[in-house]
């Protein structure tokens, strides 16, 4: 009785309390996921339905992730050579292996950009994801930080590509679907460069913020990328189309 109950608040509080957040991010990745659902209800356009399904599915893996992590499923201890015991949420890195993926089809679905290129897009993103996964699970320090610069690099090439040869097929589509892509790209851009600088400043890497401001750090930027990303794709009328998107008129009328 008593192990069980102590096993549940180590759980729930995790190692230096960040199950706070980890309990913050499981609400806000519902709350994304059902405000999305709530849009998307009643859609029978086959392209608005790729788009609403895909943006759906983001935000709801990462909160069975999330929930996961919360009750310490998904914590695990790496011992260093070194004789330091890293605490590493691996549940994060099976989130992103999915989530990283669906949130590029989704850009470049916006983009028409070929199935090549989206095929380029993903081989590479699941490349750094699990070069990632490689550099947090290694047990020897100079290998950890090789395996970040390899996920690192790729990384950057995987931004570029999206920026260059993604955004030259958005060019080719509507204004509105090019607004909309300049500000996705941007979103992508900034909060993803930001996770490498997350893991070297977390107890993965030099552990500077702990695992408490690591998993704060995180849970802002999934947030962010995920919830924040969906939000800006399905209120944009390149996706939802002139007839469903409340246009001013039609508010106005409503408010008449
Ligand atoms: C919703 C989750 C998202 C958008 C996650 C993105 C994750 C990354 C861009 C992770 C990148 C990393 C590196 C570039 C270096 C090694 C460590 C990682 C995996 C944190």
């Amino acid at each position: 009785m008593f192990g069980s109950s102590v096993a549940l608040q180590t759980a729930s509080l995790g190692v230096e309390g960040e199950g706070i957040w980890l309990a913050l991010g499981t609400i806000l990745m519902l709350l994304g996921m059902g405000y999305f659902m709530q849009q998307g209800w009643g859609v029978t356009d086959p392209r608005q339905k790729e788009f609403y399904i895909i943006t759906i599915l983001i935000p709801g893996i990462a909160a069975a992730s999330y929930l996961s992590m919360f009750f310490g499923f998904g914590l695990t201890q790496v011992e260093l050579v070194t004789g330091r015991v890293v605490d590493v949420y691996w549940a994060r890195y099976a989130d992103w292996l999915f989530t990283t993926p669906l949130l590029l089809l989704d850009i470049a679905l916006l983009a028409d950009a070929d199935w090549r290129d989206i095929g380029a897009l993903v081989g590479l993103d699941a490349f750094m994801i699990v070069t990632g996964l490689g550099a947090t699970l290694m047990k020897i320090p100079t290998a950890r930080f090789a395996f970040w610069t390899i996920s690192t690099v790729a990384m950057l090439f995987l931004l570029y590509f999206l920026v260059a040869t993604v955004g030259a097929s958005a060019k080719e589509t509507s204004e509105e679907a090019q607004s909309t892509f300049r500000v996705l790209q941007w979103i992508i851009v900034i909060s993803w460069s930001v996770y490498p600088v997350a893991w070297l400043v977390g107890t993965e890497g030099l552990n500077l913020v702990g695992l408490y401001g690591e998993t704060l750090l995180f849970m802002i930027l999934d947030v962010l990328a995920k919830v924040g990303f969906g939000f800006v794709l399905l209120r944009s009328r390149a996706v939802v189309g002139e007839g469903d998107a409340p246009t001013p008129s039609a508010e106005a009328e409503a408010a008449d």
